[in-house]
């Protein structure tokens, strides 16, 4: 976990960054995808929605939900990333919900930066690190014209 400092452009960047952004898709596909059969399934999907506690808290505040509440949510989130309803989650299909969710998180955010708690492997986490090595290399090229 680490605290770090993030914006909607940073998360937008990140998501247009075509290479960067599918290889870290690709990463986390693989690590869920606990019998490496090549899909998400429904109990593949819940065990990293209940590691980013999507339903327990709320703006960091710690809600108590019915088992039933949760697990309505976590079947509807299931089914939006699912989108030929087959009951399994593919690669592309993670990659364009990932890409919208992300999308929207980053327009909800806007260009008003807050700190947020990351986990060391999370997609906001890489989105941050992104913009450290974009500015790093923008760093590099100012330095290589002034010279
Ligand atoms: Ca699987
Ligand atoms: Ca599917």
């Amino acid at each position: 976990m680490s605290v770090e400092i993030i914006d909607g452009t940073t998360i937008a960047n990140f998501v247009e960054d075509e290479e960067a952004f599918s290889a870290s898709v690709n990463d986390l596909f693989a690590q869920l995808d606990a019998d490496k059969d090549g899909f998400l399934s429904y109990k593949e999907m819940v065990k990293e929605l209940q590691r980013l506690r999507v339903m327990e808290t709320h703006f960091g505040v710690d809600v108590k939900r019915e088992p039933e509440e949760v697990a309505r949510v976590y079947e509807s989130l299931f089914v939006q990333f699912d989108h030929d309803m087959n009951g399994r989650i593919d690669k592309n299909e993670f990659k364009k919900e990932t890409k919208k969710m992300l999308l929207a998180m980053a327009n909800g955010l806007g260009s008003l930066p807050i700190q947020m708690a990351l986990e060391h492997d999370s997609l906001l986490l890489k989105a941050v690190k992104h913009e450290y090595s974009y500015g790093a290399s923008a760093n590099d090229n100012l330095l290589a014209n002034a010279a």
